[in-house]
């Protein structure tokens, strides 16, 4: 058995961000769009008027204050509501593709090793711009990696599950040193037409070198355990599909095309069980909270990360202990932990811990225990 660790991280951040205050503009001037066009329909209650957006609601409800995006100008066009992507070959990089290449590159750059020496890519995220060829292997040979990739999807805790699968082939030898890259659009799925949610996601890709410790070149984390745990729900659901077309209305527009929530059901079932599991790997570890440094947690909503952070700890967070950047970046699924890792883990000293957790649709909830070397 080896020992594996954490040995890099690496953040691709899109060069377009939209401030909540451009998003509710474009949002509101698509409501008096759609209402003018609607107005005999809605007169006659045949369909609901749509009520606008407000940047003070979004920040008071999430603490997001602006999102990263791959595009811009579509989603904010009141006639278009979606990204607008340039069509690419089959012969070009695909852009989930793409986004990892720069995300792998920083990581590997932190780690000091070469993309040659990588034997196994786990492309995890939330969804996947296509189904076959795995995203996976386009990267290992955009890099020039070894061995084998595959892909998969546990939507927000696609990259703590992804690093548990990682670190066990490395444990076991099965592999010697693996990458686990999330590329998240998640504006590609959001309905930015629905004002309960047209907030919520932005853009980015993170990536997460995983070795032996023997082999680590350079300052690094042990991966002292991981745990991941499940839960279905229908509380976060998105209903398209490969069998979309088989199906008699696949063909109609239909909400549940796109990111659908309960958002009060959401915070109210994951919270406890967020809470319970990381207290629960901790305790299994012979860890108390007061010996973790920080936790490093899902970006989804201030509030929720503010009782998460209480709940474990058993006191309010102290500046700087649970590190938030989704007033930047938004909600980006899986990536959301791995990016405050990423920014907020350089003081740790030799011997200093700290907790990944990630939370989300499925019910899905992901813990990483680490410790500096
Ligand atoms: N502007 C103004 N008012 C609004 C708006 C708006 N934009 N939206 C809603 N309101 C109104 C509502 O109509 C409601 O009015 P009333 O009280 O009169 O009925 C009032 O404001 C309150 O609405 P809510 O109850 O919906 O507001 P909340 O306080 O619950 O906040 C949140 C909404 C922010 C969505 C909150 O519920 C939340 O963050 N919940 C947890 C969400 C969460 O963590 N989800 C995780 C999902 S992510 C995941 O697992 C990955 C999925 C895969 C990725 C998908 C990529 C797209």
């Amino acid at each position: 058995m080896f020992q594996p660790v954490l040995s890099g991280t690496g953040v691709f951040t899109p060069s377009e961000s939209v401030s909540n205050d451009e998003l509710v503009v474009a949002f509101n001037a698509f409501v008096e769009l759609f209402n003018a066009q609607n107005a005999d329909a809605i007169a006659v209650g045949e369909i609901e008027a749509k009520a606008q957006s407000s940047s003070e609601f979004i920040f008071k409800a999430s603490g997001i204050e602006r999102r990263y995006v791959m595009n811009k100008s579509g989603l904010l066009d009141p006639e278009i509501m979606h990204p607008s992507l340039r069509q690419r070959s089959d012969d070009e990089p695909g852009i989930m593709a793409e986004m990892a290449v720069d995300a792998c590159t920083k990581a590997l750059a932190v780690a000091g090793i070469d993309a040659s020496e990588i034997d196994l890519v786990i492309c995890a995220a939330s969804n996947h711009e296509r189904a076959y060829p795995a995203i996976s292997i386009e990267i290992q040979q955009l890099m020039g990696m070894q061995g084998f990739g595959f892909d998969m999807n546990v939507a927000c805790s696609s990259a703590t599950f992804g690093i548990q699968t990682a670190s066990d082939m490395v444990r076991s030898g099965s592999v010697r040193r693996a990458i686990v890259v999330n590329p998240e659009i998640c504006t590609g799925h959001l309905e930015w037409r629905d004002r309960d949610c047209h907030f919520i996601f932005g853009d980015v890709c993170t990536a997460t070198v995983i070795e032996r410790a023997e082999d680590a070149k350079g300052d690094h984390f042990v991966i002292k355990s991981t745990r991941c745990a499940t839960q279905f729900s229908n509380n976060i659901r998105n209903n398209n599909g490969f069998l979309r077309r088989s199906r008699p209305d696949g063909t109609k527009e239909r909400r549940d095309m796109q990111f659908m929530q309960n958002g009060r059901k959401v915070f109210k079932e994951v919270l406890p069980m967020v809470a319970g599991h990381m207290l629960g790997h901790l305790a299994d570890e012979g860890v108390t909270a007061d010996q973790l440094k920080r936790l490093w947690l899902h970006q989804a909503n201030k509030a929720m990360n503010d009782f998460i952070g209480r709940k474990v700890l058993g006191r309010v967070p102290e500046a700087g202990e649970q590190p938030n950047i989704l007033q930047d970046y938004a909600n980006t699924s899986s990536a959301g932990s791995i990016i405050a890792f990423s920014k907020f883990s350089d003081d740790f000293g030799s011997g200093d811990k700290g907790m990944i957790c990630s939370f989300g649709a499925g019910y899905s909830v992901g813990s990483v225990l680490l410790e500096r070397a």
